[in-house]
Parts: C-alpha cells; structure tokens; sequence
C-alpha cells in the first residue's frame, strides 16, 4: 500500500513550500506534488503605477535576488520605450548581476544547500591532521583547511554541541545513511561553511558598490544608472576589484573542490545521480562581456539532444494555471496574463505523519503558475545554462565542464543529475568570476572616451508600449513583461526560474522539474527525508520569486504606525 508523506516547510530556502510525495511498499516516490503556499499579488499592485516607478516595487518580489526583477523591469520598459541606454551603463548592471550570482551561488551550495552534503555530527569525530591530508587531495591550496584551523572548527561547534542547542544545526537528519562524505571530509566542508558565512558578506559589499546598496539596491533608472560617481572614481573601482579577489580566492580554493569532494564522496550514491527527469532547458544571454558580447548565450535544448539548439523563442511561452490557484480560461501568454486567485484549499487524508489536511492533486494545489514553452515543461538554471552552452559549442563551457568532469573522474551523463546540477552552479559561478573582469575592463577603457550613463526617458500618454526583458537570474531564466497605456502600467507578468522549475502538473497532464525530478528515488527512511530535501534544494528554490502580501480575503494583515521622530 502506498504511503503519502508530507514535507512543510522545506527550510533553507526563501519563502513557503511544501513537498508532498507517495512511495510505494520499498519507499520508491512513485509520485510527488510540490506547492507553494503562500500568495503575493505584486503583479497585480503594480498595475496603474506609473512606469518608472514599477522597478522599485517589483524587486520587492524577493529578498534574496533583489536586484534581478529590479533589472528586469527596468529593462523591459526600457524595451517597450525603444531605449538604448548607454554602454557604461550595460556594464555597470553586468557587473551587480555578477556580484548577485557570486552572492546568491556561494550562499546556496553552503548554507541552503550545504547540510543535504555535510553531516555535522559526523565532522566532531574527525581527526583534524587526517582531514587535513585529505583536504590536499582536492586543492593544493585549501583554505582553513590547516590542522589547527580545523581543531578550531571542531571546538566551536562543539561548544554548541554541549549546550544541547544545535541553533542552525537543529533538527537535521543527522546519521542518514545517504551522507556519504567521511568525518574528516565532513570537517573540511563545515569549516568551508563557516568561512563562506564572512565572504558572502563581502559579494554583497560588492553588489552595494555600484548599486548604493544590498540588499534591495537602488541605483538603476529606466535610462541608466544614478551611480556616476562611483564608478568615476578610481579608489571605487580598486575597492570592486579587490573584493572580486576575496571572493574568487574562496570561489577557487573552497567552492570548486569541495565539489570535487562532493563529486567524489557522492558518486556512487543513487539518489544523487537520478533527479533529473525532464531533459528540457532554456536560457538567454547574461553577463555582457563587451559590447554586444555574452558570457553565455540564449538557447532551447530539448530531451537531453545535445547535437541540436534552437533559438529562444518568447512567442512560444505560455503561462498553464489548471492546477494553480488562479483561474484563467486557457494558458496564456505574459502579455495577456492574468493574476485572478481562486483558492480551493486543501483535502484531509491519512499520511504517515497522521491525518493531515493535504494538496488536492486532482483540483488546484499551488500559487504558483506552470510556464510552458511551445506546450513543454523546461527546466532553467545554472544547469540549463551550461547544457545549452556546451551544446552550442562555447569552447569556454565545454572546456570547463570537461576538466571538471575529467578531474571528478564522472562522465559527462553525470551532468544530468542532482550532483549535475549543484556541480553546474558553481562551474556557472567559476567561468563568471574569472570572465567578469573582461567586463570590469571594458568599462574602464570605455570611460576614458565616454562618460555618458543615462538617457531621458519619454512616455507619450496617447501610446500604447509592449516591452519585455529576459536575464539569468542566479535561479535561472528570469522575464518579465509591461505593457503601457495612458502613461500607466496597464499589464505586468514576471515568469520567474522558480516558476519555471516548480510550477504543478499542466492541463495536459505534464509535470514539472522539481515533480518529475522525485519520482523514482528510493528513501533510505520516509521518516528522514533527506534525498527530497536534497534533490529540491538542487534548485535552489524561491518561493517568494515564484508567486510574486495580501491576503487573498483582502483582508487587512497587520497595522504599522511609522514614528519619524526617532
Ligand atoms: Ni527570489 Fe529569483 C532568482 C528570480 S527566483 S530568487 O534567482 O528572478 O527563482
Ligand atoms: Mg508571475
């Protein structure tokens, strides 16, 4: 008899979501459901505002990549205008989208993603001299990866330990047998974490550098930027540089071997080599190298055919809400996209942790959409990002992805699993790091000639605008889509990675990444479910991005007197 188990709330992550999945008499997830749970209606809040304000409110979205619908929008209303803002300007936002992937990438894989890897109890059992002999295998300069160093990493988180308050730590699934890394790995790993708790900081200094601050920066106008002055200024200029260092030295002497490490551990175990299950991606061109050049380029692959890739398309995306909380008559694309929620709530039933109000699969089970690309379900991200690459032939991709591949001794179908896709993020945050001062240069030599960062943008209140705008955001493929009449913001879509990835079933009965990526892994225990967790966390989930508060009663949820006298 198959069993329904219930995860909620998935932690490390930003935002609500709840995974349901049934396993069968063995524990193999025969299926899964994944649901956010909470609405935020800014798509809605921002109709009827004028235009330039719309970037402000739309970054409200999400508290994590902040700057990515902030950019967005600007652009796509610089899109609907016909505004070809100037090159300084194109650089300055390639550079803060660095400094966000750098941020958000080293973030998730420690302190999101991390502890489906480390199994922190298991690192207080170490042997500090071993581990740091081991540590030697995967870099020949680790970073606090010394004998005392780790002695001291041991003695600080058994001081917490001792308290019997684990703190971050608390409620993990400790001991299960799917962590595979030895103590001493454990103990090189949980020391990479506490170190990246300082350097992520240091990504976000570099965000608020040109971007006034992090996060929620507030430099970009439709038209350019407002940062002149720091990127005028040399010292300014030096300070980025620096700080693109710091962090780089941790991206190459922390983050890739200890993927190494992970690919090593982890390479036998099943669960971590399946978790792929839609072999569908798209991405579009980020990080501006120079003018009219890309990092990485836009592309449609499409069941894991490596040998052809199609243009993106935005004609062909369409937003399905047969199982969402909305209604809508049929799907609809972003220009024409509604927003209306209709809530059905949940359906009590029996699951093993008891009787249990639960999703309906068979009615509408979650806020968020489900994008379609011409009719299909695709998944977006750092992996979509390299797979289209290396498809396309972009010898800086393949080459990377080979020696990485090559020196984690896995083959290149290792790609399309869930170890593919926590490898692909930091290989993405890698080729950007190293690639980005291509873009920090272009800047600087193009400011000797031309100072110019801004052009005045005019809205003609008698005109009717469309304009739309595609970017990587850290999570993957971000768009969002304006259209203006009477010098008003008359429609807005956002169709965010999250969305993309964990969007429910479609009118046709296709499922989406995160649904199919469970189905057929075993759990080791259905009472610790940490291949779910593992798997799910792959992606990198934002709920917030993915249903973009109000009540849905509309009914008031909190009061807040503002006292400007302190
Ligand atoms: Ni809220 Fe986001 C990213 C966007 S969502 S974090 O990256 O856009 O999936
Ligand atoms: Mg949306």
């Amino acid at each position: 008899m198959n069993k329904r188990i219930v995860i909620d709330p998935i932690t490390r992550i930003e935002g609500h979501l709840r995974v349901e999945v049934e396993v069968d008499a063995s524990n193999v997830i025969q299926k899964a459901w994944v649901s956010s749970t909470l609405w935020r209606g800014i798509e809605v809040i921002v109709k009827n505002r004028s235009p330039l304000d719309v970037g402000l409110m739309v970054q409200r979205i999400c508290g994590v990549c902040t700057y990515s619908h902030y950019r967005c929008s600007t652009e796509a209303i610089e899109n609907a205008l016909g505004l070809n803002i100037p090159i300084n300007a194109q650089y300055i936002r390639s550079l803060m989208m660095t400094a966000l992937h750098l941020h958000d990438h080293i973030i998730h894989f420690y302190h999101l993603h991390g502890l489906d890897w480390i199994d922190i109890i298991s690192a207080l059992s170490a042997d500090p001299a071993k581990a740091a002999q081991v540590a030697m295998k995967y870099s020949d300069t680790p970073i606090l990866c010394g004998e005392g160093d780790l002695r001291q990493v041991q003695k600080r988180i058994k001081g917490l330990t001792d308290t019997g308050k684990l703190g971050p730590f608390a409620n993990g699934y400790w001991g299960n047998k799917t962590y595979k890394f030895s103590p001493e790995q454990n103990l090189i790993a949980l020391s990479h974490y506490l170190k990246a708790l300082e350097v992520q900081r240091v990504a976000a200094q570099m965000l608020a550098i040109f971007g006034g601050k992090s996060p929620h920066p507030q430099s970009i106008v439709v038209g350019g930027i407002t940062s002149v002055r720091d990127i005028l200024s040399p010292a300014r200029l030096q300070e980025w540089k620096q700080k693109l260092d710091e962090v780089g030295h941790f991206i190459e002497n922390a983050y890739y071997p200890d993927l190494l490490m992970v690919a090593d551990a982890f390479k036998n175990e099943p669960s971590v080599l399946g978790g792929l299950n839609i072999k569908n991606f798209l991405c579009t061109d980020e990080f501006l190298l120079s003018k009219g050049k890309y990092l990485f380029t836009q592309g449609v692959v499409k069941n894991g055919d490596l040998s052809k890739v199609f243009d993106l398309n935005p004609d062909d995306i369409r937003e399905d809400v047969t199982h969402s909380w909305y209604s809508a008559d049929a799907p609809q694309h972003p220009y024409e996209g509604t927003t209306i929620p209709e809530y059905t709530g949940f359906i009590e039933r029996e699951t093993l942790n008891g009787k249990l109000p639960t999703l309906n699969e068979d009615g509408k089970y979650s806020w968020i959409k489900s994008p379609r690309y011409q009719g299909e379900a695709f998944e977006v991200g750092p992996l979509a990002t390299l797979v289209v690459n290396y498809a396309r032939g972009n010898e800086l991709i393949v080459q990377e992805v080979d020696t990485f591949l090559s020196k984690a001794g896995l083959p290149m179908s290792a790609l399309l699993t869930t170890l593919g896709r926590t490898v692909a993020r930091m290989l993405e945050t890698v080729i950007n790091l190293r690639e980005s001062e291509k873009t920090f240069n272009a800047l600087v030599s193009n400011i000797e000639v031309d100072e110019s960062t801004y052009i005045e943008p005019f809205i003609d209140p008698t005109k009717i605008y469309e304009g739309y705008k595609m970017i990587e955001a850290p999570r993957g493929m971000l768009s969002h889509w304006i259209r203006i009449k009477d010098g008003k913001v008359e429609n807005y879509q956002a169709v965010v990675p999250t969305t993309w990835n964990a969007g429910p079933t479609d009118e046709n009965g296709r499922i989406g990444p995160y649904e199919a990526s469970l189905i057929g892994i075993k759990l080791e225990d259905p009472s610790k479910p940490l291949e779910v967790l593992r798997i799910i966390h792959s992606f990198d989930p934002c709920m917030s991005c993915s249903v973009h508060v109000m009540d849905y009663n509309k009914q008031s949820l909190g009061a807040f007197k503002v006292n400007t006298a302190i």
